[in-house]
């Protein structure tokens, strides 16, 4: 077992995210079985649910004439238009048959503003619309996060950089997160994740 200040942060194991899912993350079910066997070492483990109105501004669906996987300026930013996906309520939404869910003591729910999207566990893509997960992770005394799950570039790597930010030591366990890898984005999390301070680990 870990120290008491150490939490498990898992990142969207859900079926849209996994084979046959509508946002399928190569070998996303892969990791299942170690993510599994992690929870045993932590007193604090989270979940995190990507939960998505149909409605929502992220779906390429809801801007018509754009495709898939391409970039749109929000009053926030630049954001991917994605296939619809981990739409609330829906099988594609619900976590991954495989996945232990009864070791989590909370899970955060992100993404369900119908006009921001929300890939961290800690912030909107606003960066500044906060889940809630700070407080409750300072309040319950973590003082360290270690990451895992879907998708390593996108999820994975904007909660792992806010964790940092924030003043968290941040650990991501690369082999127990699979990546979407848009136009570079793998290497580009990559390299902002090491910038960050944050430790990489197999
Ligand atoms: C994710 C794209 C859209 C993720 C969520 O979990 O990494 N990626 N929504
Ligand atoms: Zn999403």
């Amino acid at each position: 077992m870990n120290a008491a200040t150490e939490a498990l942060i898992v990142i969207d194991v859900q079926n849209d995210f996994c084979p046959g899912g509508a946002l399928a993350v190569a070998g996303g079910d892969e990791i299942i079985g170690r993510i599994n066997a992690l929870m045993g070492d932590f007193a604090t483990v989270v979940l995190t649910q990507d939960w998505h109105p149909a409605t929502h501004a992220s779906f390429a669906a809801n801007h018509p004439g754009a495709a898939a996987f391409s970039l749109t300026q929000m009053p926030y930013g630049p954001q991917v238009l994605w296939p619809t996906h981990c739409v609330q309520g829906t099988v594609g939404a619900a976590f991954h048959s495989a996945l232990r869910t009864d070791p989590a003591q909370l899970i955060v729910r992100k993404g369900f503003r119908p006009e921001i999207d929300s890939y961290s566990a800690f912030f909107e893509n606003d960066q500044t619309t906060p889940t809630g997960l700070e407080g409750y992770l300072r309040s319950r005394g973590v003082t360290s996060a270690t990451f895992v799950g879907l998708a390593t570039d996108y999820c994975v790597a904007y909660s792992a950089l806010d964790a940092a930010r924030l003043g968290f030591k941040a650990t991501v366990l690369m082999g127990a997160c699979r990546a979407i890898d848009l136009n570079g984005s793998l290497a580009e999390a990559e390299t902002k994740l090491r910038a960050a301070g944050v430790t990489l680990e197999a």
